[in-house]
């Protein structure tokens, strides 16, 4: 047996949308497709309160791209996006929804960002993720979505950290890029930590 985890593929982070990913279309076919040879289908939904933290609108001072500090913690500034019940977060239109079973919203909280599926930033809170993966009785993961560098990345290392077997499916996936090489260290990082890579460009 073997889940499919679809991160994060809504409004805002397709080309036009409020944190647009380059290409973050492309990957829409192949996800749909891919969805017809797992046993299971669940997908995660950046999902957060206008006021959110994460946002540079709710931060004085601060610009789209800043890193400033909450918590301790490393904070980028994003654009606001995926409002919660807003049509930037809703699941993409060309999605196939119709074998998802499971839908996690993640990045609820207005105090923390969350760009894993499993925990916030903080490892504070998880979400409902990993308990449904028991009860489904799966621990073979094969992971795609938006963006593979912060919420593919974080979903595939705490996925490892919490004993699951991990596919990357790389044509299925696409990143911000925010530094120019984010999106391969982010590729080498997942690889280091034991992901199999498949399709790897
Ligand atoms: C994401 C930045 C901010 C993602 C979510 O889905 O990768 N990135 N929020
Ligand atoms: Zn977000």
């Amino acid at each position: 047996m073997a889940a499919l985890i679809i991160v994060d593929v809504q409004n805002d982070f397709l080309p036009g949308g409020a944190l647009a990913v380059p290409e973050g279309d492309k990957i829409i076919e192949r996800i749909n497709h891919l969805q017809t040879e797992y046993e299971h289908v669940i997908a995660t939904m950046d999902w957060h309160p206008p006021d959110h933290c994460s946002f540079a609108s709710n931060n004085k001072g601060t610009n789209v791209g800043d890193t400033i500090e909450i918590d301790s913690l490393p904070q980028i500034m994003w654009p606001e996006h995926c409002v919660q019940g807003s049509f930037g977060a809703s699941f993409a239109s060309e999605l196939d929804i119709r074998l998802i079973t499971e839908v996690i919203h993640k990045g609820t909280n207005l105090d923390i960002d969350s760009y894993s599926g499993f925990f916030d930033n903080h490892r504070k809170n998880e979400t409902s993720l990993h308990q449904i993966l028991s009860g489904m009785n799966e621990s073979n993961l094969n992971i795609c979505g938006l963006a593979t560098d912060y919420c593919v990345l974080y979903t595939v290392l705490d996925a490892i950290s919490l004993g699951y077997t991990v596919r990357l499916h790389c044509d299925a996936i696409r990143g911000v890029n925010l530094h120019p090489k984010d999106v391969e260290n982010a590729l080498h990082n997942m690889e280091q930590a034991g992901a199999t890579l498949l399709e790897r460009p």
